[in-house]
């Protein structure tokens, strides 16, 4: 745990008891602070009081005096679509507002740095897609090199939660929009944008305020290295505004639609190869198509963002090229789990939405397709270019109706639930074909979360293939 710092024997609100709220907590607890807790929910609070939290109703009026600073966990809106009453009060009340992230760059340095001959650093990544798998991907590339890593963020485990970092070791953290938006301190050394599309509008008044929160984290302080993805505007414009010019090898321009020439540092890849180029030469090169845990252009856009981290942190080409081969891939992300007679089994229970499932129908050539569940608007009208590469889709859930309606002259069959799909899908698959679990929509319908979809498409594969 990283004890937090500045706020010895004062009073400070935490508002939300998830998971960052919790780590927030004992991480204040243990730099001797004394954090009163509150959460919308009285399950919550009573859980909470139940391991000797200390709840305070912050909801009350005269809830502020004395109070330090107020924590906010980053499910819980400050601004838009409307700011959380408490966050609102305690702004009437001029209390500073801040996050865990906040509290875990003020605190992470110690005294102890100066015996270290390496000061730890940190790597922040953040962007629309591809976050999760970057952040895992730039953990791997250290781990398997020898480096200490550790590995926090939106990704799942609260940034405070991890020990201290000691000689030369490493923290990566995937940072989402709710977090880079709350921080009052955001100091990577490394700062990775992998791209941007468009989400969580309601949260940020729109896309420019998404683009906004994002950019926070190359603004304050600015990192060492910032590695941009530049194939969209935003990507463009921000490595733009980070370079003194053409030559500036602050900034690591990544690409996996172009060719990125000049005198500067860049990370692309093109048919499967990854390039980088330093001062005009070629420095790099790797084969991506052969690495089965990062298959399609856009884990090749995630590789060169990684690999373009690594090479900011030290990491020699070869040495990154070793371990991309042992990276497999995160669960429910273009994961492979079985392959038999020449049949792939793929599960990507994350391709929650449309932008997503693209992705993943790019990654393959013939494939038998489980798509359907709690659709989003629109359904998946938009994913019609994609389809060419379908053999025939097995529909469930709720949408499997209205995505039989958009599937054009794709084969189709409604099998209704997962079980149904994946026994359906591998007797007719025939080597060299992937039958794979992207289902455009979320998971709700059927499953409490795209996790446990993904476990259930993995239980029903097994079970098909035993009776093979
Ligand atoms: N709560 C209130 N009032 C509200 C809303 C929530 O009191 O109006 C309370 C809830 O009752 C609950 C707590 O707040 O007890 C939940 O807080 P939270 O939603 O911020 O969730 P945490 O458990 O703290 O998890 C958060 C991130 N969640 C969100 O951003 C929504 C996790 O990312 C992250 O892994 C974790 O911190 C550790 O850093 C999850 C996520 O869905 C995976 N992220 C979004 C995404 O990836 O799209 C951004
Ligand atoms: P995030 O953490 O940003 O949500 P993940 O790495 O968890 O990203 O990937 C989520 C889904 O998005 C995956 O299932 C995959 O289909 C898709 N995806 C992964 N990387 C990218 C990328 N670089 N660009 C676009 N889509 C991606």
């Amino acid at each position: 745990m990283i004890p937090v710092r500045g706020y010895q024997g004062r009073k400070v609100a935490v508002l939300g008891l998830g998971r960052s709220g919790q780590a927030a907590e004992r991480a204040l607890r243990a730099g001797g602070a004394e954090p009163l807790c509150w959460d919308d929910s009285a399950e919550a609070r009573e859980v909470a009081e139940g391991v000797g939290l200390v709840i305070h109703d912050l909801t009350r009026s005269g809830a502020w005096a004395d109070i330090a600073a107020l924590i906010v966990s980053p499910g819980i809106p400050h601004l838009y679509p409307e700011p959380h009453k408490v966050i609102a009060a305690a702004m009437e009340a001029g209390v500073p507002v801040d996050n865990d992230i906040g509290l875990f760059f003020r605190s992470f340095s110690t005294d102890d740095w100066d015996r270290f001959d390496t000061p730890p650093r940190v790597v922040a990544v953040t962007g629309s897609n591809g976050k999760s798998t970057t952040s895992a991907l730039i953990h791997h590339l250290l781990i398997e090199n020898g480096r200490v890593s550790q590995l926090a963020g939106n990704i799942g485990r609260g940034v405070l939660d991890i020990d201290p970092a000691g000689d030369a070791g490493v923290v990566v953290l995937e940072l989402s929009s709710y977090q880079t938006d709350l921080a009052r301190a955001l100091t990577p050394d490394v700062a990775v944008f992998t791209n941007l599309t468009p989400d969580h509008l309601d949260r940020h008044g729109g896309i420019g305020g998404y683009f906004a929160a994002k950019r926070r984290l190359f603004a304050e302080g600015g990192p060492d290295r910032a590695v941009i993805g530049v194939d969209e505007a935003e990507g463009v414009y921000l490595s733009n505004q980070l370079a003194e010019g053409p030559e500036d090898d602050r900034v690591i321009r990544v690409s996996v639609e172009r060719k990125l020439a000049g005198p500067g540092w860049a990370v692309f890849a093109r048919k499967g190869f990854l390039s980088e180029y330093r001062k005009g030469r070629q420095v790099g090169s790797i084969d991506l198509r052969a690495i089965a845990g990062l298959p399609g252009t856009h884990n090749h856009q995630n590789a060169c963002a990684a690999y373009a981290a690594c090479r900011a942190l030290g990491l020699a080409p070869k040495a990154i090229e070793q371990a991309f081969q042992s990276f497999q891939g995160l669960p429910h992300r273009s994961q492979l789990v079985a392959e038999r007679n020449g049949v792939r089994f793929v599960n990507d229970s994350k391709a929650t939405n449309v932008d997503s499932a693209e992705k993943a129908l790019q990654a393959f050539a013939h494939i038998r397709w489980i798509a359907g569940g709690l659709g989003k608007a629109g359904g998946i009208e938009a994913l019609r270019p994609a389809l060419g590469s379908v053999v025939k889709a097995y529909l469930i859930g709720h949408s499997a109706r209205d995505f039989a309606l958009q599937l054009g002259n794709v084969p189709y069959e409604i099998c209704e639930t997962m079980a149904r799909a994946v026994a359906g899908a591998a007797a007719e698959a025939k080597p060299g074909e992937v039958v794979l679990l992207a289902p455009a929509a979320a998971s709700f319908d059927q499953y409490p979360n795209f996790e446990k979809r993904g476990d259930d498409f993995m239980a029903e594969v097994e079970k098909a293939l035993a009776g093979v």
